[in-house]
């Protein structure tokens, strides 16, 4: 993987090919850049009936991204820990149905990456403002482990850390840009992982945001 000086960040991408960032792990460069515009009407149409919030964590800390989702199962977070849930905790109501723009890209973005078949029923968006950042993590709340992952961002970019299955591995920095996908299985699927605070900046689009959907087969 290229070493990028993460002070050379900038709101444009150069050009970048996919590229193979481990095991089952691949960089869709710019994979969702058409269908930016229809993915952030439907992400306020979402926040509309489920707005963004900030989760507690168990050690009792605010998160300083603001999540919502879509689909059959949304993630959240309390005191008692991480899990899916059919319901939106602040109102009791299903969690708004997955827009279809999202489920295409995703299963286009799994075929392109060698994982066929891919059926999300999980898409957990996350909201960064420039400073908010997400500590190293496993994904292993699903109870489907065999399905990959598909993260779409959109935005500002982020520096991705990559590490590997022990939190004491090596971690690699991953610049993310606007419109880029990453497909995430087999032996990557639980790797450990996580997002530098966001740089701040003024995207076209969003303004002084990044957007993160991830999609996930959570039951
Ligand atoms: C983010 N993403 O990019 C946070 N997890 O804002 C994740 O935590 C993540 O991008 C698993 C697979 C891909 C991801
Ligand atoms: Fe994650």
């Amino acid at each position: 993987m290229r070493a990028t000086d993460p002070r050379q960040i900038s709101l444009f991408e150069p050009d970048r090919q996919e590229e193979t960032i481990g095991p089952g792990a691949k960089l869709l460069p710019e994979f969702a850049q058409a269908q930016a515009d229809d993915i952030l009407a439907a992400i306020e149409a979402v926040a509309a009936a489920a707005p963004f919030r900030h989760l507690t964590v168990p050690s009792g800390h605010a998160m300083s991204v603001a999540i919502t989702n879509c689909g059959a199962a949304g993630w959240i977070s309390d005191r008692h820990g991480y899990r899916y849930e059919p319901a939106d905790p602040d109102c009791g109501l299903a969690w708004p149905a997955m827009p279809r723009v999202f489920r295409d890209l995703a299963q286009r973005a799994a075929t392109a990456s060698g994982y066929n078949a891919f059926d999300p029923n999980a898409c957990l968006i996350n909201r960064y403002v420039p400073g908010a950042r997400m500590g190293l993590h496993q994904d292993k709340d699903e109870a489907i482990l065999t399905a990959p992952i598909v993260s779409v961002s959109l935005g500002l970019p982020a520096i991705f850390l990559w590490g590997g299955l022990a939190r004491t591995d090596k971690v690699h920095r991953l610049p993310l840009w606007h419109g880029d996908v990453l497909v995430w299985g087999g032996p990557s699927r639980i790797a450990y992982h996580g997002v530098d605070p966001l740089k701040d900046g003024d995207h076209p689009l969003t303004g002084a945001l990044r957007y993160n959907l991830t999609f996930r087969r959570a039951f």
